[in-house]
């Protein structure tokens, strides 16, 4: 019988073709060598380095799943999946600004917009010259973007756009800002914008003082009358779907990130159960913390096997939003579970920065809230599966 591999324990590396492998193993070499050495002092600092872009725009990271021809690497899903593992097993905020960059902000300029809009962002924002962000979220609209107050006016050959988005990651050093909002000229549909950093009218405050994600930086995005051209619309979607189908890509990457936290967390209980010795003998020799260590290979081993399938499918480009949901949520959920008994499992030691643990488990409280909090993803499952409507 074949040896058991107690890391890989359905032999996930051996559903992968020499691509995907190739492209997993360059970016664990990146996040192990580039990241985890500043990891601990940018979470410290509240530091966002913007050099880690250009890095990462060298490596191949940004916008895996875009054609070539705009500078991306023209790869599909499950290598996206697989880059997000590997930058989130060092920390969620370095997943962050990869994921934002590559799903919702070079994905909608893709997928959404013209020829000149492609030309002009994509290979900046590939190489990682240009720093993207997306604005959706409101202060008075975070799960319910349909209440969105941002408005598009129509001015004389173009667009005034008034309102504010909140949360956002990246914006404060965002160079191209993705947003969305209600335009008149549309019937108050809700439309999707580029705007570009230094327009009048446009800022992005810092958001300070953040307990979770503390290495990636967020921010505003105020819109105080700023007038674009016709240009800066993205032509070529209507309707809340635009920023839908950029959410569909992103939580999916967040599926198999947050596994990538949560095997950080696992091996770290391990390695911590090996090494110290408690009632003379290793912690790790005694059945709770094995049960420990069992429950979370489990957990972990399903969930990559859930998001390579869903990653298969969205390859073959049948993949449904509902399928996204299962794993963003489940996946989010297991891995916020096992960096909590990680922490647990790490006594006193589980609450310093030098242990990992606690920083992964601050940062998976906001993985778990952003793209859809695990209970509106609840409700989208529900819905799904009765027919009705829970939200209001
Ligand atoms: P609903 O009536 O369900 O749908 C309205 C229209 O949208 C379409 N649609 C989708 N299209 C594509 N993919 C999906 N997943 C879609 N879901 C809905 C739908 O077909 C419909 O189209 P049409 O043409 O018929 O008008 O809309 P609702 O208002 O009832 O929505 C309810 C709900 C709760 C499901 C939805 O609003 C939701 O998912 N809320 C969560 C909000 C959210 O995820 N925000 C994320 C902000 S971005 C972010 O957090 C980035 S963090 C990134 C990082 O740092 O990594
Ligand atoms: P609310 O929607 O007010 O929810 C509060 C609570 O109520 C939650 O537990 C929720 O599950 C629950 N709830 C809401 N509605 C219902 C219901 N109908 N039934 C039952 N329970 C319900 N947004 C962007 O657009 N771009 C970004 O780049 C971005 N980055 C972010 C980065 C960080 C660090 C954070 C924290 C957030 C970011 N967000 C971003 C915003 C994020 O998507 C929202 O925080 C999220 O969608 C939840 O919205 P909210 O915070 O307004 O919470």
């Amino acid at each position: 019988l074949n040896k058991f591999d107690w890391e890989d324990p359905f032999r996930l590396n051996d559903q992968l073709n020499e691509d995907e492998r190739m492209i997993a193993a360059s970016a664990r070499a990146y996040a192990q060598e580039k990241l985890q050495p500043r990891v601990t002092g940018a979470f410290q600092t509240e530091h966002t380095d913007p050099e880690i872009f250009r890095e990462m725009g060298e490596m191949g990271l940004l916008g895996v799943t875009v054609p070539e021809q705009y500078g991306g690497l023209g790869s599909g899903y499950v290598s996206y999946g697989l880059v997000a593992r590997e930058v989130e097993r060092v920390d969620s905020g370095y997943r962050s600004m990869m994921s934002v960059q590559s799903s919702l902000v070079m994905y909608p300029i893709y997928a959404y917009g013209s020829e000149e809009q492609r030309n002009k962002y994509l290979p900046k924002l590939s190489s990682g010259e240009y720093i993207g962000c997306f604005g959706l979220t409101e202060p008075d609209a975070g799960s319910d973007p349909a209440g969105m107050k941002t408005r598009a006016e129509k001015i004389d050959g173009g667009y005034r756009l008034t309102g504010t988005k909140m949360w956002i990651s990246n914006a404060p050093i965002a160079d191209v800002f993705v947003v969305w909002a209600k335009s008149d000229a549309h019937d108050g549909k809700i439309r999707g914008f580029v705007l570009d950093k230094g327009t009048k009218g446009l800022s992005a405050p810092k958001i300070e003082n953040k307990m979770s994600l503390r290495a990636s930086i967020t921010g505003e995005i105020v819109m105080d009358g700023v007038e674009v051209g016709e240009d800066a619309l993205l032509p070529h979607v209507q309707g809340l779907k635009g920023p839908f189908g950029c959410l569909n890509r992103a939580r999916y990457g967040i599926s198999w990130g947050v596994m990538g936290a949560a095997e950080a967390c696992w091996h770290g209980a391990r390695q911590y159960g090996l090494d110290r010795q408690q009632f003379n003998r290793p912690l790790a020799q005694t059945q709770l913390f094995q049960r420990k260590l069992a429950d979370m290979q489990t957990e972990i081993a399903l969930g990559l096997q859930a998001s390579l399938r869903v990653g298969r499918l969205m390859d073959e480009a049948n993949a449904a939003p509902e399928m996204v949901s299962i794993v963003k949520r489940n996946n989010c959920g297991k891995a916020l579970d096992i960096a909590r008994m990680s922490r647990d499992m790490h006594g006193g030691n589980g609450i310093s920065l030098e242990f990992q643990v606690i920083r992964h488990m601050v940062n998976l409280e906001t993985v778990n809230t952003y793209e859809g909090t695990h209970d509106v993803h609840a409700l989208i499952l529900g819905r799904a599966q009765t027919g009705l409507q829970a939200f209001y």
